[in-house]
């Protein structure tokens, strides 16, 4: 027993063991910042873009906030864990940005006709649908910093949802509004046969997934 070599139960090589219960089914822990994008990075000037939360019937009045305006509202700071459904997960990733409720507390207040899912849009074009479950609670923010810098554009700079309770896929880069809706509507890659939800706990990677 005493001559037996040394060898850590649990070493698997390159890849260090994560906590446990820290990392969902199947995935595993990565230090990189991949960045994911289905098309090329868009530039919008900080003098052009907004954010707007919209209705879903056009009688709804929408709201929208400048640049300045958004920076104006109370910051939140959280350190969150990522999962994307191609498998990384990165842990402690620091965040800096509003939160979702804020912004919708303040739609209500202008009378933007609620709904019980949101659509997120971008420039570029793409969308991901959400629950309004699932943005509201402090669960989600609309995330301008990382990591103490303005986010960087391939990660979706200005500014992008941060939803990291699901896959990442939810956390839709150079995000410019929600559109709030009575039935729920698949985005991009929901339609592309992605799970509607996205819990990574649940592994809910592919539509039919539980
Ligand atoms: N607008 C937009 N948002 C997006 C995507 C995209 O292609 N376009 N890709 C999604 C996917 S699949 C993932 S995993 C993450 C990747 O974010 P990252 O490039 O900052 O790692 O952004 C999500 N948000
Ligand atoms: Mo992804």
């Amino acid at each position: 027993m005493a001559d037996k070599p040394f060898i850590a139960r649990g070493f698997h090589g390159r890849r260090a063991a994560a906590p446990p219960g820290r990392l969902p089914p199947g995935q595993y822990e990565t230090r990189d910042f991949p960045v994911l994008s289905a098309g090329p990075t868009p530039h919008t000037s900080l003098t052009a873009w907004d954010f707007t939360i919209r209705g879903a019937d056009d009688a709804s009045p929408s709201v929208r906030w400048s640049w300045d305006e958004l920076q104006a509202l109370p910051h939140e700071t959280p350190t969150v864990d990522i999962h994307c459904v191609t498998k990384w997960s990165k842990f402690d990733t620091k965040w800096e940005g509003v939160s979702v409720d804020t912004l919708l507390d303040a739609a209500r207040a202008a009378g933007v006709a609620n709904g019980a899912f949101v659509l997120a849009y971008c420039d570029g074009g793409y969308t991901t649908n959400l629950p309004l479950a699932d943005v509201t609670g402090g669960k989600a923010w609309v995330a301008f910093g990382y990591d103490g810098a303005p986010l960087a554009p391939e990660h979706g700079g200005p500014a992008r949802l941060l939803v990291p309770h699901l896959y990442f896929w939810k956390s839709a880069k150079w995000v410019r509004g929600l559109t709030l809706l009575p039935n729920d509507e698949p985005g991009f890659w929901e339609q592309l046969g992605y799970h509607d939800r996205g819990d990574p706990w649940r592994e809910q990677r592919y539509r039919g997934d539980p």
